[in-house]
């Protein structure tokens, strides 16, 4: 395995959604030990300390974007703290944070790579926009964003237009998807594999078939977006959005060392992880091991 040069950069807003603590996301990975588990796999990790988000009750009323300049501050910020970490040849790895912040991510990334496979672990599709969200909480918007679709001040974060193509997406988990959401996936022809295709053909086939998919998009780099709500509440109880039903801890960390032996992850991202609703920081915890399998730890 290729030893990395990993920046850690941490993104503690709370703001796209309505549940305050998932800001201290970013503090409760690096207690569970994050930097020391990808030091002893042999990389060489800095970590960049967190972007400044103010953590001060936002007075903008949006209903239908919720705290939206306080998302595009953090996110503008964040697009280019990923451009610069790109351009220094070093491996993003983000830690949210509500999921708002791959926004800012997938703009930064996509300063480099013109044809970037993205692969979306997440319960939801997170695709709407103000105009189909049912909450007006911009972590349900990243991916549409990302898409070019959504208020113009979202989508100029990094510049103007689309940072990612529909068809260099797959989405795996999915099982909370808004109306409008479908409509777009199906418009778009979006590769989704929801619980019931993991159900159905197991994570092996389903992380297979998905890499195989991206190989044949000719992808210049593959992006993991890992919302901890993509694995079942059992695992990972300390998301804002919890849908029973989810995907396993073997499976996640099945899916990980998958990705890991492809050899085509370029930078990843773990977001809504909220401390303040969990115990022990078991989701913290998990979303550590993870990157661990992600990262190339081998079991024996
Ligand atoms: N699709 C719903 C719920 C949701 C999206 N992302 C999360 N929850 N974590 C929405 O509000 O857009
Ligand atoms: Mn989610
Ligand atoms: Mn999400």
């Amino acid at each position: 395995m290729e030893n990395l040069q990993i920046s850690v950069i941490g993104v503690p807003i709370d703001f796209g959604q309505m549940r305050r603590g998932v800001d201290m996301g970013p503090s409760a990975i690096r207690y569970a030990g994050a930097i020391e588990r990808l030091e002893a796999i042999g990389h060489t990790v800095k970590d960049e300390g967190d972007i400044y988000v103010s953590n001060a009750a936002q007075l903008e009323v949006h209903p239908k974007l919720r705290n939206l300049g306080a998302v595009v501050e953090a996110c503008t910020q964040l697009s280019n703290r990923v451009k610069e970490t790109v351009e220094q040849k070093k491996f993003p790895l983000i830690l949210g944070g509500d999921h708002s912040i791959a926004i800012g991510t997938l703009a930064g990334l996509a300063h480099h790579y013109k044809n970037l496979g993205v692969i979306w672990y997440d319960a939801h599709a997170d695709m709407n926009t103000a105009e189909t969200s049912p909450s007006g909480n911009i972590h349900g918007m990243p991916l549409a964003v990302a898409m070019g679709m959504g208020h113009e001040k979202l989508t100029n974060i990094g510049g103007s237009g689309a940072k990612i193509k529909p068809e260099n997406l797959v989405i795996i988990g999915a099982r909370s998807v808004d109306e409008g959401e479908k409509a777009l996936i199906k418009e778009k022809g979006i590769k989704v594999y929801s619980m019931h295709e993991i159900d159905r053909l197991g994570m092996t086939a389903v992380m297979k078939d998905a890499l195989e998919y991206l190989a044949s998009r000719n992808v210049d780099g593959v992006h993991l977006s890992l919302d901890l709500d993509g694995l079942d509440p059992l695992h990972t109880p300390g998301v804002g959005t919890p849908v029973p039903g989810g995907i396993t801890y073997r499976e996640s960390h099945l899916a990980m060392e998958m990705l890991q032996e492809s050899g085509v992850l370029t930078s990843a991202e773990f977001v809504e992880v909220n401390p303040v609703l969990d115990t022990k920081n078991s989701t913290a915890n998990v979303a550590v091991e993870l990157m661990g399998s992600l990262l190339g730890e081998s079991l024996v």
